[in-house]
């Protein structure tokens, strides 16, 4: 196989295992007890679903693929591709919920350390060749099924029942794209 195509093949075997996932959605509450995140991105949907195929975007952004590729291998993230806001500081009862207003799948994952994640052709382009750890002892793989969030979706995580990656503080990335992170800092209530 040729680099290109291994790394087109790497890349449908993680997004084809999204199927496979729990595709729970949470509600959104608006009061104060709830922090939202938005996860965002660019896909264009022409070049994504033709490359990895139908459904794949189902937004309207203007990234082609492979000028998302070509990114992520430059500076080791694509910039439309993040979680907003990347740093915050939660109350120790909050509620957090990730908005998924971009054109792809995204997951919103706790863990205790950030790396690579599930499509190890965007792990290798962005340079997190240690892979992640996922908070509670879960591998990725359960706990990336339990955390997608699907285009257009919501879920809600209740911060009280996740585990901290260091005393006061939580972790979030998404494991298909493991550029996208968040920080969330408890700070006194
Ligand atoms: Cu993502």
């Amino acid at each position: 196989m040729s680099s290109k195509s291994r790394v087109l093949a790497l890349l449908s075997a993680g997004l084809a295992s999204l199927a496979l996932g729990t595709m729970g959605v949470g509600s959104a509450f608006a009061d104060s007890k709830t922090l939202h995140i938005e996860m965002t991105d660019d896909c264009d949907p022409a070049t994504f679903n033709a490359v990895i195929g139908k459904g794949t975007c189902v937004g309207n952004g203007d990234t082609t693929f492979g000028a998302f590729i070509a990114e992520v291998q430059a500076t080791h993230r694509a910039e439309d591709w993040v979680f907003d806001p990347s740093r915050a500081t939660v109350r120790r009862k909050q509620t957090v919920v990730a908005d998924n207003v971009g054109g792809e799948t995204h997951s919103f994952t706790c863990v205790t350390v950030f790396g690579g994640g599930i499509v190890d052709a965007l792990n290798q382009a962005s340079g997190n060749t240690k892979l992640a750890t996922a908070c509670g002892n879960q591998t990725l793989a359960d706990s990336f099924g339990a955390s997608l969030v699907l285009a257009g979706g919501s879920k809600a995580f209740d911060l009280s029942k996740a585990e901290q990656a260091s005393p006061g503080v939580f972790q979030f990335q998404c494991l298909i794209h493991p550029w996208m992170r968040s920080v969330l800092r408890v700070g006194r209530d």
